[in-house]
C-alpha cells in the first residue's frame, strides 16, 4: 500500500490535521484509488473544533468541482482501506461524476469536540454568541472554501434521516455558497409523526431505544435487551416510571424529556422545523420511502411546508417504495415479499439525485423531471406530476364500514344508532406491531414491518376488520388518506390505529407465494386525549360516540382489479407505540393500576358512518 501525500490544506498549520494512510495506487476508481484524504479537525466560532474527512478526487476532469457535504450524529464509517464507505456505496455515482466530498462528525459525536444535544433547536438568531447545526454547517463551509484548492464556489448538503435534518437545519440561515440541498426522510416534529411519537402516542420502541442508543455515550451503544422477544422485555417493563427506576436512572436526557412532556410544550416545538422554513433559498430535493418507518411524515411535511414559498419553483419531491433510507442502502427492486418490477434505489440515484447536483453545482446536463417524482406502488411505476398531491383528476371517495366486515363505496342508509362492532383493548396482553419474538427496534425491528403480512393479526378479537369485495376495476389512490372513525370507549382515553390494507388475490398468479397476503398501504395512531389539540388532553367521555378524525399522511397506490381492500382498527400496537392506560392520567407517572381493559365500539350506522376518505384518481 502507497501512501498519499496531501496537497489540499492551505493553512492546516493552524488546525489539528491527520493525515490518511491509505493506498492510493492508480487504477480502478475504487475510493482509494480515486480520491485524495484529508481528517482535519475544523474549528467552529466558539472554538469547539469537528472532526472533518475531506476527500479530493485526484483526476478533476472537469476542472474546478463542487463541494458536497454530508454530517452526521452515527460516526464516519470506513472501508478497509480507511476511505468512508458512501464513496463506494450509496454515492458511488456521484463519486463517478466528480465532487469534493467532506464527511463530518457533529458536534459532540465520535470525533468531534463539544456536546452533543439531541435535535439541538436552532438559535436565537438575536443572540451573536449562539451556534446551532446551522452554524456549525456555516463554519465549516466557510473553512472548507478557504483551505480546500481546487472547488467551484457551490456546496451542496444531503444526508439521510439525522443527516437530513441537519441539512434542514443548514437551509434555515444557509452559507452563501450552498447552491443545491437534498434533505432526505428528516424528521419535521417528533410529537406529531416522526420518530418519538405519532399524534400523542410515544412511539415506545423507538424512543427509549434511541434515546439510549444515543445518549449512553458519545458513540452509539445499543441498548442491550436480556430478552429475545422486545414484545416480552417492554411488557415486562411495566408502566413507563420503570425505565428510568430499573434502567435508565435519570441519566438519558432525551428520555428525561419525553417523561417530563408528555402533551405538545415548547420542548417538542422548539425542535419542530416547520416555523423555520420561510422561504426556498436554494433548490431543494426532498426524499421519502412509503414504507419508512422512522420518518416519512417529515419529509413530506417538510416539502408541504416549502412549497407555500417556492415562488422560484425550486423546490421537489421524490417518493420511493422503500424503507427508510432504502434508496441508499439497498437497490429498492423489492421490500419484505413485495417486488416493485425495477432497480427503484439506481433509478433514483442516476436519474434523480445524480442529476439534480449535476445540473445545480456544475451546471450539466439538465433538469426536467418535473416538480413531483413518485412511485406509484401497486403499478410499478415512477410518474412526474405537477404537484403534489395531484390535483387533477382526483376524485374524493368514501369507503364505508358495514355489517359483516363489509367495506363499500356506498353509505348505508339504516338510521340505527347502534350499528358498531366492537372488541375489548386489553393493555395487558396488548396487539403486536410485527410477529414475535421480535428485536429491539433499533436492531432490526425498524426494517420492515410495515410491510409484513398483516395476517399474524387478522382476526385477533382485538382487532377488527372490514373489507371490500374483490375490485372490478383499478382503484388508484394519490394523496392524502384519512380515517373518520365514529367511535366510543368505556374508559377515558384511548388509542385507534388505523391500518389501510391490499389484499392481494388468493390465487395471485404473478406469485402464488404472495396469494392472500395483507399489505399494509398506510396506517397511523391517534390518541384519544389529543383529539381536540395536542396541547390540550381532554379526557374521553366514557361510552360517548366521538369522531375521530386520523390523519394517515398521503400515499400513491394502485389497488388491482381483483384485490379488496381492507380496513383493520385496533387500540394497541405494541412495543411500537407504549401502552395507553385507557384512563385519563399521566402516562410518564401512571402506576399498574390505571392501566384497564376497555371496551371499544366502531360505529358503522346512517348516522355514525365511519369511512374512509380516499382520494382517487379518475382513470
Ligand atoms: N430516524 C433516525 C432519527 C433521526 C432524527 C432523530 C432521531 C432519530 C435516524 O435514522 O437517524
Amino acid at each position: 500500500m502507497r501512501h498519499c501525500t496531501t496537497y489540499l490544506i492551505r493553512h492546516g498549520a493552524l488546525l489539528s490535521v491527520a493525515l490518511a494512510t491509505a493506498g492510493c495506487a492508480g487504477g480502478d476508481g475504487a475510493p482509494n484509488e480515486a480520491f485524495d484524504r484529508q481528517q482535519v479537525m475544523i474549528p467552529m466560532r466558539d472554538g469547539i473544533a469537528l472532526n472533518t474527512e475531506i476527500y479530493v478526487p485526484k483526476e478533476r476532469r472537469g476542472g474546478a468541482l463542487p463541494v458536497l457535504l454530508t454530517r452526521t450524529p452515527y460516526g464516519l464509517r470506513h472501508d478497509d482501506d480507511g476511505y468512508h464507505t458512501s464513496l463506494s456505496t450509496s454515492y458511488a455515482e456521484l463519486a463517478a461524476d466528480g465532487y469534493i466530498f467532506v464527511f463530518q462528525d457533529i458536534r459532540g459525536r465520535y470525533e468531534s469536540e463539544g456536546s452533543f444535544v439531541m435535535l439541538r433547536p436552532p438559535r436565537d438568531p438575536h443572540d451573536p454568541d449562539a451556534i446551532d447545526e446551522g452554524t456549525d454547517t456555516y463554519d465549516t463551509i466557510e473553512w472548507v472554501l478557504e483551505n480546500v484548492e481546487d472547488h467551484n464556489g457551490r456546496v451542496g448538503i444531503l444526508g439521510i434521516s439525522y443527516g437530513g435534518w441537519l441539512t434542514v437545519m443548514a437551509m434555515i440561515e444557509p452559507h452563501p455558497a450552498v447552491a443545491a440541498v437534498s434533505p432526505q426522510a428528516s424528521p419535521a416534529d417528533m410529537y406529531i409523526g416522526d420518530d418519538f411519537l405519532h399524534n400523542g402516542a410515544l412511539r415506545l420502541a423507538a424512543a427509549f431505544g434511541y434515546a439510549a442508543l444515543m445518549e449512553t455515550g458519545k458513540t452509539n451503544r445499543p441498548f442491550q435487551f436480556d430478552q429475545r422477544d422486545a414484545y416480552e422485555w417492554y411488557l415486562d417493563l411495566g408502566p413507563l416510571s420503570n425505565a428510568n427506576e430499573r434502567y435508565l436512572h435519570g441519566e438519558i436526557p432525551t428520555w428525561n424529556a419525553f417523561m417530563e412532556n408528555p402533551v405538545y410544550t415548547e420542548y417538542w416545538k422548539r425542535q419542530a422545523v416547520t416555523p423555520y422554513l420561510t422561504a426556498v433559498n436554494m433548490p431543494t430535493l426532498n426524499v421519502a420511502g412509503w414504507w419508512d418507518a422512522e420518518d416519512f411524515y417529515g419529509p413530506m411535511k417538510i416539502y408541504e411546508t416549502l412549497e407555500r414559498y417556492d415562488t422560484a419553483g425550486m423546490n421537489f419531491l421524490v417518493v420511493g417504495p422503500w424503507r427508510h433510507g432504502g434508496w441508499a442502502r439497498s437497490d429498492g427492486s423489492t421490500l419484505g415479499s413485495v417486488d416493485f418490477g425495477s432497480n427503484t434505489s439506481e433509478y433514483y440515484r442516476t436519474q434523480l439525485q445524480s442529476r439534480f447536483f449535476a445540473y445545480y453545482l456544475k451546471g450539466e446536463g439538465d433538469w426536467d423531471v418535473g416538480e413531483a417524482h413518485t412511485f406509484e406502488t401497486g403499478g410499478n411505476r415512477w410518474v412526474a406530476h405537477d404537484a403534489w398531491p395531484p390535483t387533477d383528476a382526483v376524485e374524493v371517495r368514501h369507503l364505508y364500514f358495514h355489517p359483516s366486515g363489509r367495506l363499500a363505496f356506498a353509505r348505508r342508509s339504516d338510521p340505527s344508532t347502534e350499528a358498531y362492532d366492537s372488541y375489548v383493548s386489553d393493555p395487558a396482553n396488548p396487539v403486536p406491531y410485527m410477529p414475535r419474538p421480535m428485536p429491539g427496534f433499533w436492531q432490526g425491528g425498524q426494517a420492515l414491518w410495515k410491510v409484513t403480512d398483516q395476517r399474524f393479526v387478522h382476526r385477533r378479537p382485538d382487532v377488527l376488520s372490514w373489507e371490500t369485495e374483490p375490485l372490478e376495476q383499478d382503484v388508484v389512490v394519490a394523496g392524502r388518506i384519512v380515517a373518520n372513525l365514529f367511535a366510543s370507549s368505556s374508559g377515558t382515553d384511548c388509542d385507534w390505529v388505523v391500518k389501510l390494507i391490499d389484499i392481494y388475490p388468493e390465487d395471485y398468479a404473478d406469485d402464488p407465494e404472495m396469494g392472500g397476503f395483507q399489505l399494509m398501504i398506510a396506517d397511523d395512531v391517534l390518541r384519544a386525549k389529543f383529539r381536540n389539540g395536542f396541547e390540550r388532553p381532554e379526557p374521553v367521555p366514557a361510552n360517548e360516540v366521538i369522531e375521530y378524525r386520523i390523519d394517515l399522511n398521503s400515499r400513491y397506490h394502485r389497488f388491482r382489479r381483483g384485490h379488496k381492500i381492507m380496513v383493520q382498527v385496533q387500540s394497541t400496537w405494541f412495543p411500537l407505540i407504549g401502552r395507553n392506560p385507557q384512563t385519563f392520567v399521566n402516562i410518564p407517572t401512571a402506576t399498574e393500576s390505571d392501566y384497564r381493559k376497555a371496551t371499544q365500539r366502531v360505529y358503522r350506522s346512517a348516522s355514525f358512518p365511519s369511512h374512509m376518505v380516499l382520494p382517487v384518481i379518475d382513470e
